[in-house]
């Protein structure tokens, strides 16, 4: 999925794109990570690696929807939260918070964390957001969620037991979250985030002579934070641990890159980074996050290629497209018209009916392009951050229009007459220029592709308008295909790094 090696260098975020919250496990030569997808469906994405540093998407674990329900009124970042990975006695375990109604704590389990996962496990008594699984030598599972507090937790039928303890809250910064429990050594560790998901946030860690403490905290707490400094990997927190294959301390964590003037907009979400743990006097000890990392002393294994054009010729979609909230086949389907995606609108992007397919956006600079056949319906390119926030090429009745919804105001931005049919919607990103104090983060032009292959443009907007810090909430900008009336279909999705 990266990976890309530039010299003695390796690119960091590890995971590109919204892939919040995550959490890692390791089991012989394999590597899985999970991490939160909020509102789309399927919900969960799991990705694999032999290196830490090449990763590939191998499923979602809740990818039906008898595993995970986001009913109607889920709005944007609600849904699925801080997932926690753990492998325990030969199988695959995993919590998650779902917030939207009628959710709460859910346990599943796997042997193969491909699939196929669980159907959920209740578990109405564990108190909080965030939850981790932790397993002792006696074989009791202690789930330590938000807060922190702590109850013991049977992961085969979700019930818990004992009464709920608080543990440590941290140093004193907002939202002590994201608890991690480890046994590494002589001690039992308990990581967790504090400050907030946003610049303050920070890693500080503890340690006691088991998992239900007493916990002493680390004298150089907070471990890990950027708060206060003009790194370009910012709000770095919610962490988890775990050991190379030459047996060195990483920490997985999440952050992201702002871009433009003042304050720094960032686009692409909470990305996934790798960053070097040593140890000194039985503490980790966290190196920088940076943008690049050395080449790790081990040897790089990439995972397969992923083609950059979907031509929608296999009968189920790729688990990297998502959808918001569920996923019909009477709305959205490879089977009606075989090698092309048939969507089946019923209602706009601003409403919460909407009907898409998208993938994260993954590379500042890009370049999308789909073809859309609108004949019977209104639909096409979209750059979403939530019901409020998106931009799109709509095709319809031998038109094209470029359309902005920002907050509360809606305005078509350009039109184009163009031949009745099929035609090739487009999309460019890249840095803003030239660079103020007030430049944002980047532009995103739009546009269709002439028969000849020019691309002819229909406007450019300004990216901050898409960015978190505009837009508010946990997640980050997926591009995809839409249908909001009728029946539009697409041949093919091709999404180009530059
Ligand atoms: C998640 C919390 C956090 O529950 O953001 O950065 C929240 N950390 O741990 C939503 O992703």
């Amino acid at each position: 999925m990266s990976g890309q090696q530039t010299g003695g260098t390796v690119a960091n975020p590890v995971i590109p794109g919204f892939h919040p919250d995550p959490s890692i496990c390791r089991v012989g030569d394999d590597y899985y990570v999970v991490c939160s997808s909020f509102e789309y469906f399927p919900g969960i994405p799991v990705l694999h690696s032999r290196d830490l540093v090449n990763w590939t998407q191998i499923g979602n674990a809740l990818d039906r929807p008898s595993q995970l329900r986001l009913p109607a009124s889920t709005l944007s970042s609600g849904g699925l939260y801080a997932p926690t990975l753990r492998h325990h006695d030969g199988r695959f375990w995993l919590i998650v918070t779902n917030v939207a109604e009628g959710g709460g704590n859910l346990l599943f389990s796997a042997t193969d964390p491909a699939g196929p996962w669980s159907e959920p496990t209740r578990a109405p008594g564990v108190p909080g957001i965030d939850p981790d699984l932790a397993w002792d030598e006696d074989g009791t599972c202690w789930c330590t969620v938000a807060g922190v507090s702590q109850v013991r937790l049977d992961p085969r039928t979700g019930e818990t037991s004992g009464e709920v303890r608080r543990l440590w809250s941290g140093t004193g910064g907002v939202a002590p979250e994201a608890p991690h429990l480890y046994r590494i050594g002589e001690y039992w560790y308990l990581m967790i985030a504090e400050g907030g998901t946003e610049r303050g946030h920070a890693v500080s860690i503890a340690r006691g002579p088991s998992p239900a403490g007493p916990f002493e905290p680390c004298p150089a707490n907070p471990v890990l934070t950027h708060r206060g400094t003009g790194r370009a990997v910012q709000n770095t927190g919610h962490a988890d641990l775990v050991q190379g294959p030459d047996g060195s301390w990483w920490m997985v964590l999440l952050g992201v890159r702002p871009q433009g003037g003042t304050p720094g907009w960032h686009v692409l979400g909470r990305e996934i980074f790798l960053a070097p743990v040593e140890w000194a006097d039985g503490w980790p000890v966290v190196g920088e996050v940076t943008t690049e990392l050395p080449v790790p002393a081990w040897p790089l294994q990439p995972g397969p290629e992923i083609p950059a054009r979907d031509d929608f010729g296999q009968v189920e979609l790729g688990p990297r497209w998502i959808s918001l909230r569920e996923r019909p086949d009477g709305l959205c389907t490879t089977k009606e018209r075989t090698g092309w995606l048939t969507l089946r609108g019923r209602g706009s992007l601003d409403t919460l009916d909407a009907v898409l397919v998208g993938r994260r956006q993954q590379h500042l600079e890009c370049h999308v392009r789909t073809l859309a056949d609108p004949a019977e319906g209104r639909g096409g390119l979209v750059v979403r951050l939530d019901e409020e926030h998106h931009y799109e090429l709509e095709a319809a009745d031998g038109e094209v229009r470029l359309l902005a919804r920002v907050g509360p105001l809606r305005t078509e931005v350009a039109r184009r007459q163009v031949p009745n049919g099929p035609v090739v919607l487009g999309l460019r990103t890249g840095p803003q220029t030239p660079r103020d104090a007030r430049t944002g983060p980047d532009d995103l032009s739009f546009g269709i592709e002439e028969p000849d292959g020019t691309f002819a443009g229909l406007g450019t907007l300004s990216g901050r308008y898409l960015s978190t810090e505009v837009a508010g909430g946990f997640t980050g900008r997926v591009i995809g295909m839409y249908a909001a009336e009728g029946t539009v279909h697409f041949d093919w999705f091709d999404y180009q790094p530059q």
